[in-house]
This record gives structure tokens, C-alpha cells and sequence, in this order.
């Protein structure tokens, strides 16, 4: 008997996946049920779908002992959040003619459809193929969609989406699988080198995600990122790039072994070194993370358990030369802009409030007709933010009148009657889809802050940007751990009450309230608001203020997260 700890069974199923392959093909063939199997379901992540089923009428079924009603999310990478029109108005068909007649833009500037049957998941996959973009590594064990700051335009934020897409391209795994399964490509033979160089056969221990901002907008959250590049502008011109290593927000309620982490700056890079730097940080994670237990397997804990000064040192030795000094450099928020923007080469950003991300119609507010007749006269882009929302970029000085027209006869230009706890908000998915949900968040945070807005109202605090984000579980999709506000699902109506995140999401919250219903929400949180109503300094955020007037103590970082917080 070996005394080798247990591998972790992920790491089975992607060593026996032949790169990822499994029984997919056969699966999605099998009329019989309306899911896969086990191993497939966690390779077809990889593949960029995962397998959901309708949580709102899951007891029914069961009742009734009918199968679960299976069907797929599909998520659409887009690197720095930029498609075109014509992309747009292909989403937009396929969320009519696949999925549930929504587009879901997410917290890391990709598009997500839901509710897509078996039998269409791989025409939906081959027609976003069509449109030029992909889902390969939009989930899985790899490296994931790579973001940038979408807005304003400039040389250096051009040249930073350039990077951002060049690292997205460079560590997308280079199986065939995905062409064969998905695009009816040819079987080619290569060696097993050539299959997947960067990766090998069994990819990374756990999930790995890259962002890269332009101070002094860190509205890409650096902080909770495995991997994450700092653009250095001197004299408008882009010197290089601070890199930050171990952010990242998954935790599980009541194991403290599991806590969020902010990243750590170590060092600095030219801008031609950056597709190096990211690949040998991957490296290092793919041959020292943790195999074994899945829990403890992201970045942020192999740097915990080694220490920054390990990874960096272990990182120059994989580069074969040193990162410099890091650089001076300074961010002020993480919230994105909205109404109008010019940009330095005479066209126009308008950016537009998605509450939760959710493009839809309703009887009242028709946004996702809005967008659609948008896209059909729209000479720009499409940039989709790191907080759910949207830009349509780059409008030309001659075609805004029309966009304004539209965006006017739509009312899409209702942020200026949003309150800025509103328009600084972030809700994950959760239910009924995300089968980890354990409570409400997008289909209840809106309601929450309605509340919120009465206190905040009669307080003269409307117009105070607060960061707000509530997710349905603790693997922190919303990145609620450096928000000013957090609420974590604990169980259905229950929620974990968080304070004391940095306003640009530099530091993480504490837990203060621990199980509270929602119904108390506003009764909880109002003399507190109150408070900061009254007591706040100058220019001081409510962060801040909730540690300064001892709500919570302030987090260092990652283990700390946990010390003197209530207990349930
Ligand atoms: Fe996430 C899993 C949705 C951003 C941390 N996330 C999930 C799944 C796939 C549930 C599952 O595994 O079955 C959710 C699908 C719900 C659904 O029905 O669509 C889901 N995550 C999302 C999105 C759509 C939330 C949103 O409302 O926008 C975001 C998609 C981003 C994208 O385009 O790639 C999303 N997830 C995040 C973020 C934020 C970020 O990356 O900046 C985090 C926290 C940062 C981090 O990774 O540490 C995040 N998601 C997780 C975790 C916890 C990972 C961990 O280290 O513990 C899980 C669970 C897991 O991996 O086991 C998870
Ligand atoms: Fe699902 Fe939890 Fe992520 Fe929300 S935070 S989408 S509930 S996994």
C-alpha cells in the first residue's frame, strides 16, 4: 500500500478523459435522459457547459418521479468583455431559439445562457463558433476568461485588451477535443507534447483566472483574481505591469480551513514579458497546487501555505529571470461609470445599469428589444463590465444621435433615478439554476435594496456609492467578501451578513451578523446606516466607517478572515 495521499477524483476523471474527451460524444447521443453521466458532466465544464436543472420545480418532479429537467448553461468567453453587434444579435437569436430568452452578462465580462435541452447543446455550441467566439475553458480546471477594464478607450487600454487577449489565446488548451466533439473536427494523431504543452494530462488542481486593470479604475477587482496585471503608465505610455498573485473568494460556511484571500503585488513586468509571466505562474500552480483535497486547491492557498516570498522566488526561477520592484500605483474605485463618456478619439461610451447582469424583457422595461435594435444600427462595440453591466462602446460622433434616440424611446438611460447603492450592486445567479445556490440572490437583491433605498433616503445618503453584492452560496461569485455590503446565502430566506470591504476592493469584509432572516435585513442594517449617516469623516467610505466605529475589525488577509467573528 502506497502512502501517497488520495488523489482527489477530479484528477481520475481528467487523467482517464483522453484530454478531456470522456464519453461526451456518446452522452449527448443517449436519448434516453435528459443529462450525462457523472465523469462527463465534469469534463463537459471544461468544454464551457455545465448541467443544471430547474431547482423551482425540482420537488414537483421528484414527487412525480419524473428525471430532474435537465438542461445546460452555456458560457461564451470573451476576453476583455468585447463583442461586436453583429455577436450581439446572434446571442440575442440564440437566447430565443436555445435558451430561456435571456442573456446573462457575468461577473467576469462573459455571456451566459440557460435552460439550453440536450438535444440542442451542440448546435448552440457550433452556431457561438460561427459567430467567432467560444466556450472552450470558460469553466474546467484551466485558465478562464481573461479580463481587462472595458472602458474608456485609449492607446493603453487598447494595448491592454491586445494583452488580455493574447493571454486568453496563449493558455487556451490546445486538445482537439473540443473541435471534434463540438465542430465535427478531424481526428488528428500528435504526440502526447504536442496534445496539451502548457497544461499536460491533467490540467490544474482547481480553476485559475487572470485580470488585468488600468489605475485607477480596479473595476476587474484585481484583488480577487489567481493572476492579475497592473498597468504602469508613465508619461501616457505604458511602462509595464505590477503583478499580483493569490486573490480569490471561494469559502465553504463553517470549514476554516477555506476563506477568500486579496491578491499580493510581487513585482513587476515589462509589457513583452507578460504572456511569459502568465504562463509560468500557471506553471507553478499547475506543479504545486493541491491534488488532493479540492477544497484547498486554488492559487491563494498554495501561496498561503508556502508563502509569497516562495512563490516568488519559485516563479523567477520558472521565468529563468527576476521580476523587478513593483511600482507605485494607485486605484479609487470598482464600480462602473454610466450615462455618457467621450473618448480621446471622438466616439462615445454610453454605459448602461444590467441589474444582475439579466438582459430581458418585461412588461415594463423592454431591454433586451432595446438592445437588439441597438446592435442592428450600432457602429461601435459591445463591452461587457466586470459588475454585470454593459457599454455600447465606441459610438461614432455621427451615429450617436440615432443610438440616443433609441436609448431615450427605450429609457435605458434610467441611471440617473438609480441610487448609487443600486448602481453599485452585483447579484449572482443562484437560483433556480446554480444547483450550489442555498438561497436567493438575483431574483432577491433588487427587492433588498428597494428596502435599503427608504433608510439610505431619509438619511440623505441616494446618492453615497456603497458597494452591495449578495450571492446565494459562499463560493463568493459575486465577490461579496470585498464589498462594502455582503450577503451570503446560508439556507433559504438566510443570510450571512458581511461588513468592512474596501471600497475599491482592496480589503476583505468581516463576517458581523450571522444567519439573519431576510425579512430583518433592513431592520439590521439601518441603524448602521444611520450612523455612518452621522458620524462618517470627510470623504470617508462605508467600509471605513464600519471598522473605524468597530461594527468589525478589519481583515488582513485570507486566515484572518475567520478571527473574531460571531459564531451561529
Ligand atoms: Fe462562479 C461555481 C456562476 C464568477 C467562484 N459559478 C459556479 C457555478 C458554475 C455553479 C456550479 O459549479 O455548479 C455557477 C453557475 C450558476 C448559473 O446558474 O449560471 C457560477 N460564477 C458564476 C457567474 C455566472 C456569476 C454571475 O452572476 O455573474 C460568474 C461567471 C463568471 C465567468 O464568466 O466566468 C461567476 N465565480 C465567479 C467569481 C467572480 C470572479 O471570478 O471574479 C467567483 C469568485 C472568485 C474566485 O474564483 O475565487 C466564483 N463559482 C465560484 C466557485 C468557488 C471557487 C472556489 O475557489 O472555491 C464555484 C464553485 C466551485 O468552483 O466549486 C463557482
Ligand atoms: Fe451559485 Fe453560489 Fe455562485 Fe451564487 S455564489 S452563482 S449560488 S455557486
Amino acid at each position: 500500500m502506497s502512502n501517497e495521499p488520495k488523489l482527489a477524483a477530479n484528477e481520475g476523471i481528467k487523467t482517464r478523459s483522453n484530454y478531456l474527451r470522456g464519453s461526451i460524444t456518446e452522452g449527448l447521443n443517449d436519448r434516453s435522459t435528459g443529462g450525462m453521466c457523472e465523469d462527463d458532466q465534469q469534463l463537459l465544464k471544461f468544454h464551457g457547459t455545465y448541467q443544471q436543472d430547474d431547482r423551482d420545480i425540482r420537488a414537483g418532479r421528484r414527487k412525480n418521479k419524473l428525471e430532474k429537467a435537465y438542461s445546460f448553461m452555456i458560457r461564451i468567453r470573451v476576453p476583455g468583455g468585447v463583442t461586436t453587434p453583429a455577436q450581439w444579435l446572434e446571442c440575442d437569436r440564440m437566447a430565443s431559439e436555445y435558451a430561456n430568452e435571456t442573456i446573462k452578462l457575468t461577473t467576469r465580462q462573459a455571456y451566459q445562457f440557460h435552460g439550453i435541452i440536450k438535444s440542442n447543446l451542440k448546435r448552440t455550441i457550433k452556431e457561438i463558433n460561427d459567430t467567432t467566439m467560444d466556450t472552450i475553458a470558460a469553466c474546467g480546471d484551466v485558465n478562464r476568461n481573461v479580463m481587462c477594464n472595458p472602458a474608456p478607450t485609449s492607446p493603453v487600454h487598447e494595448e491592454v485588451l491586445e494583452l488580455s487577449r493574447a493571454i486568453n489565446t496563449h493558455l487556451t488548451p490546445a486538445t482537439r477535443a473540443y473541435h471534434e466533439i463540438w465542430l465535427d473536427g478531424e481526428k488528428v494523431e500528435s504526440s502526447e507534447e504536442d496534445i496539451e504543452p502548457i497544461y499536460g494530462k491533467t490540467y490544474l488542481p482547481r480553476k485559475f483566472k487572470i485580470t488585468i486593470a488600468v489605475p485607477p479604475s480596479n473595476d476587474v477587482d484585481i484583488y480577487a483574481n489567481d493572476l492579475s496585471f497592473i498597468a504602469i503608465v508613465e508619461d501616457e505610455k505604458l511602462v509595464g505591469y505590477n503583478v499580483a498573485v493569490g486573490g480569490g473568494m471561494g469559502m465553504t460556511h463553517g470549514v476554516d480551513e477555506t476563506y477568500p484571500c486579496v491578491a499580493h503585488v510581487i513585482g513587476f513586468c515589462k509589457p513583452e514579458q507578460a504572456v511569459d509571466v502568465a504562463e509560468k505562474v500557471v506553471l507553478v500552480q499547475r506543479d504545486h497546487g493541491n491534488r488532493v483535497n479540492r477544497k484547498r486547491a486554488r492559487f491563494k492557498y498554495t501561496i498561503d501555505d508556502r508563502g509569497v516570498d516562495w512563490v516568488k522566488a519559485e516563479l523567477n526561477k520558472y521565468l529563468g529571470y527576476d521580476l523587478e520592484e513593483a511600482r507605485h500605483f494607485e486605484f479609487t474605485h470598482n464600480g462602473d461609470r454610466y450615462g455618457w463618456l467621450e473618448n480621446n478619439d471622438e466616439t462615445y461610451h454610453f454605459g448602461l445599469f444590467v441589474q444582475g447582469g439579466r438582459v430581458v424583457d418585461t412588461e415594463e422595461y423592454k431591454l433586451r428589444t432595446a438592445l437588439r435594435e441597438i446592435a442592428k444600427v450600432h457602429d461601435g462595440d459591445f463591452r461587457l463590465t466586470g459588475n454585470q453591466n454593459l457599454v455600447i462602446a465606441r459610438v461614432s460622433k455621427a451615429n450617436r444621435p440615432v443610438i440616443e434616440k433609441l436609448i431615450s424611446d427605450y429609457k435605458l438611460d434610467d441611471h440617473l433615478h438609480r441610487s448609487a447603492l443600486r448602481l453599485n450592486s452585483i447579484a449572482c445567479v443562484s437560483l433556480p439554476t446554480c444547483g450550489l445556490a442555498l438561497a436567493e440572490s438575483e431574483r432577491y437583491l433588487p427587492s433588498v435594496i428597494t428596502d435599503l433605498e427608504e433608510v439610505l433616503e431619509k438619511h440623505g445618503l441616494r446618492h453615497d456609492a456603497i458597494t452591495i453584492r449578495m450571492t446565494g452560496c459562499p463560493n463568493g461569485c459575486g465577490r461579496p467578501f470585498i464589498s462594502e455590503i455582503g450577503f451570503v446565502g446560508k439556507g433559504p430566506n438566510r443570510y450571512n451578513l458581511y461588513l468592512g470591504g474596501g471600497f475599491w476592493g482592496q480589503r476583505l469584509s468581516k463576517l458581523w451578523k450571522v444567519d439573519v432572516s431576510g425579512d430583518d435585513i433592513k431592520e439590521v442594517l439601518s441603524p448602521v446606516i444611520e450612523d455612518y449617516a452621522k458620524n462618517r469623516l470627510e470623504g470617508e467610505h462605508f467600509g471605513d466607517f464600519t471598522v473605524r466605529a468597530g461594527y468589525v475589525k478589519a481583515t488582513v488577509n485570507g486566515p484572518d478572515f475567520h478571527l473574531d467573528t460571531p459564531k451561529a
